[in-house]
């Protein structure tokens, strides 16, 4: 009687921890826009500036999510800059950076560092799991940034990376003649030491998992197995009324940002070239590539699998 108690208790806990797995997988999808909660998070009369709202949807079962992500651009320190035009700041070269008057960060050690980053088009950077600052321009112009901090080696960086949308929660924008262009994104960052020498550049052996696909015109063209969430077999193309499209959606684990996170079953990051992400006509990455192309320590950009409709990505990558 005893064994066959044990073996029930057992069963349950399989069965538990079996479900706990799937749901943690399985995403919650939602359909059409999403109610706008916040206009505009940032206003800027600069050249090319898009409007970086923030929306809620429900979806069928009740959840609610914000898009395109939940970030702290309101209470968090912005990111000094590199080239901004939203601040009038153009640096035309990192040997411009006026490095005392960019605010050193303790993340928690003795050693100095600093980390420049441009992300398509919204990053919150964390170190050692304390988050140090954010990108100062959510959605566009793109800008490009440098941040200082100091921590002791091995330290975790954790990026959360956000393509912004216009369309909220479908992931698309006015682009291109459409109404509804799928917008693409992407990430590169280098980390140096004091002496410059570089300690950590994003490439493929960072992890890289994605939260929010979007839009998806087709739920079953994803396919979900295990930790891959690979929206490949999904349309990409543009479309003038993609407003009855949907979208994925994973919960964000609580502590991603961690050290002691493990995120040994996330996929590793997928690079891509500046040719796919399209930086050859931008200042705020091309002013800059003696750091992001350095032919020694070349920085890839990185992103999860789908550089257009993985809207919410968070990185990972220990420098030992
Ligand atoms: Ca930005
Ligand atoms: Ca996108
Ligand atoms: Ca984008
Ligand atoms: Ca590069």
């Amino acid at each position: 009687m005893l064994k066959f108690k044990k073996f029930v208790l057992l069963l349950a806990i399989t069965l538990l921890s079996m479900h706990h797995v799937m749901a943690e997988e399985m995403p919650t999808f939602t359909t059409g826009l999403a109610q706008t909660v916040n206009p505009g998070l940032y206003a800027c009369s600069g050249a090319n500036a898009r409007i970086s709202a923030v929306g809620k949807i429900k979806a069928k079962d009740g959840t609610e999510w914000i898009v395109p992500a939940n970030t702290h651009f309101e209470s968090a320190v912005k990111a000094a800059d590199l080239y901004n035009q939203c601040n009038e700041i153009r640096l035309r070269r990192s040997a411009d950076i006026d490095f005392k008057s960019v605010p050193v960060i303790d993340a928690g050690g003795s050693n100095i560092f600093t980390a420049y980053i441009f992300a398509d088009n919204y990053f919150e950077l964390y170190v050692n799991g304390k988050l140090l600052a954010v990108d100062p321009v959510p959605f566009t112009p793109f800008n490009s940034s440098v941040i200082r901090f100091k921590a002791t080696r091995p330290f975790t960086l954790a990026l959360m990376g956000v393509d912004w949308e216009e369309n909220l929660g479908l992931g698309s924008e006015q682009n291109r003649g459409y109404a509804y262009h799928p917008g693409d994104a992407g990430l590169v960052a280098v980390i140096k030491d004091e002496s410059g020498q570089t300690v950590a550049v994003t490439d493929k052996t960072w992890r890289a998992q994605t939260f929010y696909i979007a839009p998806l015109n087709d739920r079953s063209c994803l396919k979900v197995r295990g930790p891959v969430r690979d929206s490949s077999a999904c349309s990409m193309e543009s479309v003038q009324d993609g407003s009855s499209f949907s979208a994925a959606h994973w919960r964000v684990p609580a502590s991603w940002f961690s050290p002691d996170f493990d995120d040994s079953d996330w996929p590793h990051a997928t690079v891509f070239t500046n040719d796919t992400v399209g930086v050859n006509n931008k200042p705020a990455y091309m002013n800059f590539r003696n750091v992001f192309d350095d032919p020694i320590v070349d920085a890839d950009f990185i992103w999860s699998s789908n550089l257009i409709l993985d809207n919410l990505v968070l990185m990972r990558k220990v420098v030992e």
